[in-house]
């Protein structure tokens, strides 16, 4: 048995430059540690993100009361834990906050923990990250879902989707995968140059150009599938999250234009964008509590299309139980800081895949050099991952890692089913 000996936290910064926080967990001079990741276009049943919310510090994102929480608090319950005992250390924290959206601690200090103390595992285990999460012997890598233009609030540049992304079907390792989005992302550079459109990125490394229309979004992609020798819809599909939160009002949406129509019409307007781009997945196309929409559109689409459910969700049981019953999506989107412990994620995802649902694990528009995300997804056989563009560090090393996995898997390296 290895116990944990020690636990620090520190302010560093995400990819936005904003405060966040990083724990470390200690098993005598063994150390591992974590960075909490954190949205913008957060879902309103999101765990709690602790925040100073001193305007005069960082601009009230200052993590210092987090990070003491952890240095104090949690750090003085965690020490003699067994370091393997993810399920009772996570259950330590929860008993610890004792509120449902983990307000007393905040989700950020919890997960940095949690994530941390997984590592840790893996390390004294000797073990890959990846071969730690569920005791299979089989793995698969995901196919990910790659954000090239970025709209919503992930930019300014008056798009109404949040992300237009890629999906290389076609490809059959994921070293193909990358190799096929990277030359789908560089003729869409090409063309947006020609155009002279920005080539400047968004949050997720995705181009941000000043265009306003879905379409014109979507038929440059087109162009760019089309420029690099593949079949839109067969080897590379097009995929989209909507983040329709926050095209919500009255019970209506401003997801085609910035005009507020009807959910009837809304969706009439998704066939048609679904039918002319091949689209095969979109994500949060209604509002999170407008589960009547969701479960309307389900039907509408026949099952031909992956819908998923990011803010609809927010990695919890609960909802994710109330949109199984509903039939309101056939996917979820992971995110751990939405729930804020490791154990909680991966029932998550093991429900998830029980009912028959594609579970996809996601960055947040503000990352870090944290990697976390590429094993869980290849350690509980999540059949993608969406880490933004093939740009900015933060969303390239988590492919990076799935790649350095890919290569240690050998041969046994197999893409898993879509
Ligand atoms: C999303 C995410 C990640 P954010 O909506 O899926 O792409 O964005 O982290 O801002 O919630
Ligand atoms: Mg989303």
């Amino acid at each position: 048995m290895s116990i944990i000996t020690k636990v620090i936290a520190r302010q560093v910064f995400d990819s936005r430059g904003n405060p966040t926080v990083e724990a470390e967990v200690f098993s005598k001079n063994i150390s591992s540690s974590s960075i909490c990741p954190s949205g913008a276009s957060t879902g309103s049943f999101e765990a709690y993100e602790k925040r100073d919310l001193n305007k005069k510090n960082y601009n009230g994102k200052s993590v210092f009361k987090a990070v003491k929480i952890i240095n104090t608090i949690i750090a003085k319950k965690l020490k003699n834990q067994n370091v393997h005992s993810q399920e009772t250390i996570d259950h330590i924290l929860l008993k610890l906050d004792g509120t449902k959206q983990k307000t007393k601690l905040g989700a950020n200090s919890m997960l940095a923990v949690s994530m941390a103390v997984k590592k840790l595992s893996s390390k004294i285990k000797k073990i890959p990250l990846y071969k730690n999460f569920l005791v299979k012997n089989k793995f698969f890598l995901p196919y990910p879902l790659m954000n090239i233009i970025n709209g919503g609030a992930h930019a300014n540049n008056g798009l109404q989707v949040q992300e237009f992304m890629i999906r290389p079907d076609g490809a059959k390792s994921f070293t193909q995968a990358i190799k096929m989005s990277f030359s789908v992302i560089n003729n869409l550079r090409t063309i947006l140059k020609k155009l002279n459109l920005s080539t400047s990125v968004g949050d997720e490394g995705g181009y941000a150009p000043m265009i306003s229309s879905n379409i014109q979004a979507l038929n440059l992609i087109l162009k760019a599938i089309k420029m690099s020798g593949f079949v839109n819809g067969k080897d590379i599909s097009i995929c989209l999250d909507v983040a329709a939160n926050e095209l919500f009002k009255k019970n209506k949406y401003s997801i085609h234009s910035k005009k507020y129509v009807s959910v009837d019409k809304s969706i009439s307007e998704y066939k048609k964008l679904i039918k002319k781009f091949k689209i095969k997945s979109i994500e949060d196309p209604f509002a999170e509590n407008d589960w009547k929409s969701w479960n309307k559109f389900m039907i509408a689409t026949n099952k031909e299309i992956q819908i998923v459910g990011d803010d609809l969700y927010v990695t919890n049981l609960e909802r994710l139980k109330i949109g199984f019953l509903n039939q309101s999506s056939n996917a979820i989107l992971i995110k751990l800081n939405q729930i804020g412990t490791v154990t909680e994620t991966i029932e998550v995802i093991k429900f998830a895949q029980n009912i028959g649902f594609n579970t996809i694990i996601s960055h947040r528009s503000g990352e870090s050099e944290d990697t976390f995300i590429a094993d869980l997804a290849v350690g509980t056989n999540s059949n993608q991952i969406k880490s933004g563009s093939l740009c900015r560090s933060e969303r390239v090393a988590k492919y990076n890692q799935i790649l350095r996995i890919e290569e240690s898997l050998g041969k046994k390296a197999k893409m898993n089913r879509l």
